[in-house]
C-alpha cells in the first residue's frame, strides 16, 4: 500500500518509517511512506507556506497553492506506484477535527479497498478553505479534540491501516482478535513471571485447555465491555458460539 503525506515536518515520520511493524512493513516493501514537503513547491526566497488571515484574527494560515502542488506531485507518485488514482482507491484525507471520526470498521475498509492514500497535514491555524474543497475527499478526525498539528493523527491512521493490511502482523489471527474488531474491548493479558507482587497468573491459562481459555477470555471481554463501553455492549452482535458461551455464562450466573 502507498502512503503520501504533505506535512511541513516530514522528519516527524521517522517515527513509523523506522520503528517497530510499520518500520519492518517498509523494509519489507510491503508498505510504502513517501513524505512531501509543501515547501519545496514554494518559488519565493522565504520557501513561505503561510500567511495572515484575512479577515483578522490569531496566527496563520497555510496557503492554498503550495499545497495544491504538493498533492499533484503526490498524486503522479501514488499513480507511478499502481494506484488507482479516483477517491475510491486512493483518497486524498486531510486529519482534521472536523472529519469522521476513525474506527476499527473504517480502518479495515481502508485496508481492504485503498490502493493508497495522500494524508494533508495541516498546522498554524489551518489551511485555506479554497485548497481543502478543491483537493480533499474526506476529512478523518481521531476524536473531540484539538492538535498543535495533523502529523499524529496521520501516523496513527497509517499505523491502523498498516497493521490490518495482509501478511503484516505475521499472525493475522492476532490481528483480527483485536477487540473492536468484534466490537468487544480486549481481554487481560499475562505473561512471565507466573507472579507478580503477590498476583498469580489465572489457572485456566496454565491449563493448556484451549476451548475453556478461548471462552474465558470471551468472558473476561464481556465483563469489561459491560462495565467500561455499555455503548458498545449494546451495539454488540455475538457469533454462534459467542451466542453459546453467553448462554453458559447466563446459566452459571444463576447458579
Ligand atoms: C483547529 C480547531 C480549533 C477549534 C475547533 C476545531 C478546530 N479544527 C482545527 C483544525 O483543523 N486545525 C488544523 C489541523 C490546523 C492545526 C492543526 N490541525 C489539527 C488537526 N489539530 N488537531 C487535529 C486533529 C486531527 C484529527 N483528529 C483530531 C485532531
Amino acid at each position: 500500500m502507498y502512503f503520501a503525506v504533505i506535512s511541513i515536518f516530514p522528519e516527524m515520520f521517522a517515527t513509523i518509517r523506522e520503528f517497530g511493524i510499520t518500520g519492518r512493513a517498509v523494509s519489507q516493501e510491503q508498505v510504502t511512506i513517501e513524505c512531501i514537503n509543501p515547501r519545496d513547491y514554494t518559488t519565493d526566497n522565504y520557501r513561505r507556506i503561510d500567511e495572515r488571515p484575512y479577515g483578522g484574527g490569531p496566527g496563520m494560515v497555510m496557503m492554498a497553492e503550495p499545497l495544491s502542488k504538493a498533492i499533484k506531485d503526490a498524486r503522479l507518485r501514488a499513480s507511478q506506484h499502481g494506484c488507482r488514482m479516483d477517491k475510491v482507491h486512493c483518497p486524498v484525507i486531510y486529519m482534521s477535527p472536523q472529519g469522521q471520526t476513525l474506527s476499527e470498521n473504517s480502518v479495515v475498509s481502508m485496508a481492504e479497498y485503498y490502493d493508497g492514500m495522500i494524508i494533508l497535514c495541516g498546522r498554524y491555524e489551518g489551511i485555506d478553505e479554497r485548497l481543502l474543497s478543491q483537493y480533499v475527499d474526506m476529512e478523518v478526525s481521531l476524536g473531540d479534540y484539538v492538535l498543535t498539528g495533523g502529523e499524529l493523527p496521520a501516523m496513527v491512521l497509517m499505523d491502523s491501516v498498516i497493521r490490518r493490511l495482509p501478511d503484516i502482523m505475521g499472525d493475522d489471527k492476532s490481528a483480527e482478535q483485536d477487540s473492536f474488531v468484534d466490537g468487544l474491548l480486549d481481554c487481560p493479558h499475562y505473561t512471565k513471571p507466573h507472579e507478580f507482587a503477590g498476583m498469580a497468573v489465572p489457572e485456566v491459562l496454565l491449563s493448556g485447555h484451549h476451548a475453556n481459555i478461548a471462552q474465558w477470555r470471551f468472558a473476561q471481554q464481556v465483563e469489561r465491555t459491560q462495565t467500561r463501553r455499555p455503548d458498545l455492549w449494546q451495539a454488540f452482535t455475538p457469533s454462534v458460539q459467542q451466542a453459546k458461551w453467553l448462554k453458559a455464562l447466563a446459566k452459571a450466573a444463576k447458579k
